[in-house]
């Protein structure tokens, strides 16, 4: 994919506590995206992540890997994921160093079935001490020992109310909270989310709900560079 710019490329680490799920979602976001014609599975040995013998024997990840995909939407356009995979057992976590060392971002899992982990806030930890961006996915919500909204309040305990959801259970499945006329039964949580996103300054000078006051300087992946060409430029907004 050398003819992605560099702008439509997102690069991100999966982390948590070990059978938290990253690589069954790596295994689903494979298939999902087209990238692979099967979907792996690490439980049966057949995950295109944990393809080494002594993974595939232990059914667990022991080493960082990276995977590539394409992403398609309707309104933004070709995008190139760049996910990493990595182990959430502890021996491994010179694993979870490497790969944030390079990763632009961070997923975080956490198990609806387990809540925050020791493997959790280590993971956390990390993307603390890096300032990375991140997302948290809430996994195992289909297992009937799952708790969301327990473990949404577990995570919101920990690392405050800035962690809002963007999807949520409702009748069967998930659904999004900003998806056109959502059930009612998500009504607050939307409100909440949108309420939280009206609050804060605009990002990186993409249009936001409010302008405001840059919060932090641009990452770059050089230090002592600037941002890559085809990057936004971050311009103060007019007084
Ligand atoms: N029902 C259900 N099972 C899941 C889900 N995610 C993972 N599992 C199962 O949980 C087990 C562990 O999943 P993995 O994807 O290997 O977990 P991991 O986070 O990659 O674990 P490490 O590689 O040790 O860090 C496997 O048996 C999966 O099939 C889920 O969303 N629902
Ligand atoms: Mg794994």
């Amino acid at each position: 994919m050398k003819d992605m710019p560099v702008a439509k490329v997102r690069n991100f680490a999966l982390l948590g506590h070990t059978g938290s799920g990253k690589t069954t979602l790596l295994d689903a976001l494979l298939f999902k995206l087209g990238a692979t014609d099967r979907k792996g599975s690490p439980e049966q040995g057949t995950s295109f992540a944990d393809w080494t013998e002594e993974e595939k024997e232990r059914k667990l990840t022991i080493w960082a890997k990276p995977f590539e995909m394409v992403y398609s939407s309707p309104t933004l356009g070709r995008h190139e994921l760049t996910v990493l995979d990595t182990p959430g057992y502890a021996d491994y976590y010179g694993q979870v160093i490497a790969a944030t060392t390079v990763a632009d971002a961070g997923v975080l899992l956490v198990d609806a079935t387990a809540g925050i982990q020791v493997g959790t806030q280590r993971a956390w930890r990390r993307l603390e001490a890096l300032n990375l961006p991140r997302a948290i996915v809430i996994s195992g919500v289909d297992r009937d020992n799952a708790h969301f909204d327990a473990t949404l309040a577990a995570i919101q305990s920990a690392w405050g109310p800035r962690c809002r959801p963007v999807t949520a259970p409702a009748g069967e499945g998930l659904t999004r909270l900003l998806a056109p006329n959502p059930p009612a039964e998500v009504a607050e949580q939307r409100n909440a989310l949108i309420e939280a996103a009206a609050a804060r300054p605009a990002p990186h000078g993409r249009p936001g709900l409010t302008s405001g006051a840059f919060p932090g300087k641009i990452r770059t992946k050089i230090p002592g560079r600037g941002p890559p060409p085809g990057w936004p430029q971050w311009r103060p907004p007019p007084p």
